[in-house]
This record gives structure tokens, C-alpha cells and sequence, in this order.
């Protein structure tokens, strides 16, 4: 597993997991993935506290006795970090930190440092920042009684009035920076939009890479430019982490040898509770996905929790308005597991229909056969069709050799005449044309 060294070792920090009903299985699950985003985060989780209640404590979020036993083990090893498996509120966050004498992190929390720690492009960084913020704005008390404790104020009546009157100031500072990146995140979804607008212009299909954080996404991409890449260099970030994809790429694809070119777009991947402000804040990123005309769902295989992972990524894409795009399973990592039978998996929503294909990102082979696949399923529903079109009408010829593999065949007397694979409409379109 990746983990980021700095000088001093990295932060150690205590998971803390409440139980409230679910699943041993499930639980586990999510502790487990709670482990690897504190190490994507660049955090050592050195110990792991977990408790089973009816119910959650709605102070503290976990009982009095758990507490106390995590409160002695940081008093012991030093350890000045907890995070806590699940969104707080913004009262139980400031009730650990106090009872505790430490930092706690939520998992929304924990996700936004690591979104924040990687964010690269100016989208992207808008976008966290204003996520952040929102977070942020109901919690400011929490953050003040943590200042005033490190400070060792006593939080006596009079520094109180002050401190709110200091929270009142920050709130309305906070409020105008988040106006800000609004008016800033419109304007690069205005330009997205319009970038968006040229390429539908162009006819040119969106094939789009979804999927859980780490399936192997970003590779598959990387796999399909080293071979049928127009862009030399134009790869794209992979590591085995969680999020190591925040930004969308989107790269053209021309495989060639009469095959229609289309492009090919990786995107950040999604995880369990992914936190709403995180959605909220990626819209425009996320709704990328809704304007692809074939979804390509990777799955890690070797991961025994990839049903799961599949199911949430499911539901993600009907969150987020994409649920009805057609789609193509790519069961991936397939080198790292003996036997795989992709027709025997089954998740809610999968239809039996769905295309399936079992690939290893990192074989050329398995490349070629996902980019054939691929282009079979763009041109289902295509009729391969000829066409006289007469010389008068060359924008036609124009329209029909950007959005699809139309060639030419011969120039006759009375027009051109052209090979190309047609949709339904653009049969009704042409048919004045049709030989
Ligand atoms: N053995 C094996 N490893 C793979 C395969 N595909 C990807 N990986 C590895 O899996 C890890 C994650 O791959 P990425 O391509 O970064 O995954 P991603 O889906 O883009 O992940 P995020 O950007 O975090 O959402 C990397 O270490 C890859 O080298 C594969 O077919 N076989
Ligand atoms: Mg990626």
C-alpha cells in the first residue's frame, strides 16, 4: 500500500467505529476502508477501537466507558489523532475533541483532507475549497473551544461574548469566500459547458471509465493511449490508493484500421458515504459522466468486496442522473485471480443483458479486446449502410466522416458514393441517399 513519508514518520492516529446494527461483514468493511483512506491520507492508523450499541450516543457519538479507554491509550502512546468511522454532527465532534484531548476527523472530514491534499487543477481546487467550507461553517464553535483549550483559556463568561462575536466575524469572512469560489466554480462550468457543446457538435462518441476508487480506472486509460493514443505523453495518473484520480481527462482515442475514434474519459472514482458535500461540490465533474454515450463500470475483482463496491457504484451513477447511459461491465484485475466467471455476478440494478468483459488493465492483448468490445457497442444499433450523396451536398460527407468510420468509396457521375454505419435516425435522415 502506498504511504507518504514525510521527515518526522507519519501521524499516528485511533480509529474509532461504532457498530449500530449492521453487519459484522459490513462493519469490518467499512473500518477496513476507513484504514486505507487514513493511509491515502498520509496517516499511520496504529490502533482500532470499535463498540456495538442500540443506538448512537447523541453527545459523544460513542459511550462514556469506549471513551475513556481511547482517551488512556493516547495519554499512553502520545497519539493526538482520532477518527471517527462515520459523519458526526458537529456537537459530538466537539464533545470527543474535549473528553478526548485530541483532533478528531470524520470520515467526511478525512475524505476532504485527502481530496484537498490532491487536487491539482484550478476545477478541482475550487471545487474542494468550497466543499471544505461548507463543512467548515456549522462547526466553527467546535473549532474555537479547540483553540481556546490549546491556548489554555479558561472560557470564562467574558472571553465567551468575545468568542462568539469572533465566530460571528469568521462565519460572514467564510460566507463571502464561498460566494467567491461560486461565482468562480460558474465559470468553469460555463466553460466546460461549452467545450461539452463542441464536442456533441462534432458527433465524435464519449465513452466514459466509472467506477469504485482504485478499480483501475486511470491504468485501463493508460492502457488504451499507449496504443491507440493521438495525444503522445498524455497519460494519466494510477497508484494504488484511494483517490489518486480527482480531475476528469479526457483524451481522444483512434484505433484505426477503419474503426471509428472516440474519446475516452477518466474521472475521480466513487466510495461508500461518499460525503455530500463532496457531491455537491463535484457536480460539474460528476455530471460529466451523464453525457457519455457508453459507461464502462470497472470493477477490481481481486478485491473480495468488489460486489459491494459495484453496488454503491450503481447507485452513484443513478444519483447522479446516469443510470440510464448504456453500459459495459469491465470486470478488471482479472491476472490476480485464478478462475472468474463474470456471467455469474449479479448486483442490484445489473441488468442480465449488460455487456460483461473480464480484462487485466495491464495486458496489451486484453487492451485490444476491450477497445474492439468497445467499439462493437458504440456501433450496436448501427446498420452498415451505402450512400450516393450528390456533389452539391458535401457538408453531408463533412457530418458523416466526424461521427462515424464512413469512407469513401468512389466518385461517380452523379454524386460520391459512401460506406458508413448509421443510427436509425440518421437512416430516416438520408434515406433520399440510401443505395
Ligand atoms: N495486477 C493488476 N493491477 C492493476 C490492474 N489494473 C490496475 N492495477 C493497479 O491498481 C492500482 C489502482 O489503479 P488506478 O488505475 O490508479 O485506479 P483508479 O480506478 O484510477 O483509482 P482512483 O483514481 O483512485 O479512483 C494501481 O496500482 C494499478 O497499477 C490489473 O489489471 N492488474
Ligand atoms: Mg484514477
Amino acid at each position: 500500500m502506498h504511504t507518504v513519508k514525510d521527515e518526522g514518520g507519519l501521524r499516528r492516529a485511533a480509529l474509532v467505529g461504532l457498530n449500530t446494527g449492521r453487519t459484522g461483514e459490513d462493519f469490518e468493511r467499512s473500518m477496513k476502508e476507513l484504514a486505507e483512506l487514513a493511509e491515502a491520507a498520509g496517516i499511520e492508523p496504529a490502533a482500532v477501537f470499535t463498540q456495538s450499541l442500540p443506538r448512537v450516543n447523541t453527545g459523544y457519538y460513542i459511550g462514556s466507558g469506549k471513551i475513556s479507554e481511547i482517551a488512556a491509550y493516547l495519554g499512553m502512546t502520545g497519539t493526538d489523532l482520532v477518527i471517527v468511522d462515520s459523519q458526526l454532527t458537529p456537537m459530538q465532534l466537539r464533545n470527543l475533541g474535549n473528553a478526548m484531548k485530541c483532533e478528531v476527523l470524520d470520515r467526511t472530514a478525512l475524505i476532504l483532507k485527502i481530496f484537498s491534499e490532491r487536487a491539482r487543477t484550478r476545477e478541482a481546487r475550487l471545487q474542494v475549497d468550497y466543499a471544505r467550507l461548507t463543512y467548515l461553517l456549522p462547526r466553527l464553535a467546535g473549532m474555537h473551544d479547540e483553540l481556546g483549550r490549546q491556548g489554555g483559556a479558561s472560557g470564562s463568561m467574558s472571553n465567551r461574548g468575545a468568542g462568539e462575536k469572533k465566530i460571528e466575524l469568521d462565519r460572514r469572512l467564510i460566507e463571502q469566500r464561498m460566494a467567491q469560489l461560486r461565482r468562480e466554480l460558474d465559470e468553469v462550468e460555463m466553460e466546460r459547458n461549452t467545450q461539452r457543446r463542441a464536442r456533441m457538435r462534432s458527433g465524435i462518441k464519449r465513452v466514459s471509465l466509472v467506477g469504485y476508487t482504485n478499480a483501475g480506472k486511470s491504468t485501463i486509460l493508460n492502457g488504451v493511449l499507449s496504443l491507440y493514443g493521438t495525444e503522445a505523453g498524455k497519460l494519466v495518473y494510477e497508484e494504488d490508493m484511494l483517490f489518486a484520480t480527482l480531475d476528469t481527462s479526457i483524451r481522444r482515442i483512434e484505433p484505426g484500421g477503419g474503426l471509428q475514434p472516440f474519446l475516452l474519459t477518466d474521472t475521480v472514482g466513487f466510495i461508500d458515504h461518499l460525503p455530500a458535500t463532496l457531491v455537491k461540490a463535484f457536480r460539474s465533474t460528476l455530471e460529466e459522466t451523464k453525457y457519455a454515450d457508453l459507461l464502462m463500470i470497472v470493477s477490481d475483482i481481486s478485491d473480495p468486496d468488489f460486489r459491494e463496491h459495484l453496488k454503491v457504484t450503481i447507485q452513484t451513477l443513478e444519483e447522479i442522473g446516469a443510470g440510464s447511459i448504456p453500459r459495459f461491465y469491465v470486470f478488471n484485475k482479472a491476472d490476480q485471480l485464478g478462475e472468474f466467471r463474470s456471467d455469474a455476478v449479479s448486483v442490484p440494478g445489473m441488468r442480465e443483458d449488460d455487456r460483461r468483459i473480464t480484462i487485466s488493465a495491464k495486458s496489451q492483448e486484453d487492451i485490444k479486446r476491450l477497445v474492439e468490445a468497445i467499439e462493437e457497442a458504440l456501433t450496436a444499433g448501427h446498420t452498415a449502410c451505402t450512400l450516393l450523396i450528390p456533389y452539391a451536398e458535401g457538408q453531408i460527407i463533412n457530418t458523416l466522416k466526424k461521427g462515424s468510420d464512413m469512407r469513401i468509396l468512389s466518385y461517380t457521375d452523379t454524386g460520391t458514393l459512401v460506406s458508413a454505419m448509421l443510427t436509425a435516425d440518421e437512416i430516416e435522415r438520408y434515406k433520399a441517399y440510401l443505395k
